[in-house]
C-alpha cells in the first residue's frame, strides 16, 4: 500500500514536471515568433490596433447571404484584384500581393454602389469595410501576414460573390491545414490545386469544395 501511494506520487510529479517543460516551450516559441514578425518587418501591429482586429475577424460570424446566380460583371475589377493577389501568394511574391492589395482599393473606391438595393447595400458595405482594411495590411505587410489576412480577405470576397453574383467561373477549395488548423477557403479561376496559404511550401494541399458559374 505505502509503496503503491509512493509510485502514484513519483508519477503525478514527473506528469506534472512534463506538462510544464511542453508549456514553457510553447511560450518560449510563441515569443520567439512574435519577435522575428516585429524584426523582420519592422511592421508593428500594436500600431493600427492590429490585434483588436484579428480577434474581431477570428470570432466573425458567418455572414447570412443567400448565394444569388445573377451573372454581374459588376464585381469583375474587384475579383480581379482579388486573383492577383491569390497568384503572387501561390508564387510567395509578397511584391505582388502588395501591388493586388493597391489594385483592390482602387477597386473598391470605382465601384458603383448606386446599383445596389437596400439589402445588397447594407451587406456591401460590411463586406467593404472588413475586405478594405485586409487589402490595407496585405499592401504593407511581410508575406506571412498578408496570408495571414488573405484567409478573411478570401470569405469576404466569397461573400462579395454570394451577394452580387459574378460571370466568372470560380472554383472555391479549402485548404484544412490553414487558419492555424481550422481550415480556410480560397477561391480560384482554375481548377488545379495552387495552395496560396503555403505557396511552394505545400503546393497541392487542398480541394475543391464548389464550383461558382
Ligand atoms: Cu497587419
Amino acid at each position: 500500500m505505502k509503496k503503491s501511494i509512493y509510485v502514484l506520487a513519483l508519477i503525478t510529479i514527473l506528469f506534472s514536471a512534463c506538462k510544464n517543460d511542453k508549456k514553457q516551450a510553447e511560450s518560449n516559441s510563441m515569443q520567439s515568433s512574435e519577435m522575428n514578425m516585429k524584426e523582420a518587418d519592422g511592421h508593428d501591429h500594436d500600431d493600427h490596433d492590429h490585434d483588436a482586429t484579428m480577434g474581431e475577424n477570428s470570432s466573425k460570424e458567418e455572414r447570412n447571404i443567400d448565394a444569388t446566380t445573377q451573372k454581374n460583371s459588376a464585381t469583375s475589377a474587384i475579383i480581379d484584384s482579388y486573383l492577383q493577389i491569390k497568384n503572387a501568394l501561390v508564387e510567395d511574391s509578397k511584391e505582388g500581393a502588395a501591388k493586388g492589395g493597391a489594385m483592390m482599393l482602387t477597386a473598391f473606391t470605382d465601384f458603383d454602389m448606386s446599383q445596389l438595393n437596400d439589402s445588397q447595400h447594407k451587406e456591401y458595405m460590411e463586406i467593404l469595410e472588413d475586405a478594405k482594411e485586409q487589402a490595407e495590411h496585405i499592401v504593407k505587410s511581410p508575406i506571412d501576414h498578408q496570408r495571414e489576412h488573405f484567409e478573411n480577405l478570401s470569405i469576404d470576397v466569397n461573400d462579395l460573390i454570394a451577394l452580387l453574383g459574378t460571370d466568372k467561373t470560380l472554383y472555391q477549395s479549402k485548404c484544412p491545414m490553414a487558419g492555424e488548423g481550422k481550415g480556410a477557403i480560397w477561391l480560384s479561376e482554375y481548377k488545379e490545386i495552387k495552395n496560396p496559404f503555403f505557396g511552394s511550401k505545400m503546393i497541392s494541399c487542398g480541394s475543391v469544395q464548389k464550383q461558382i458559374n
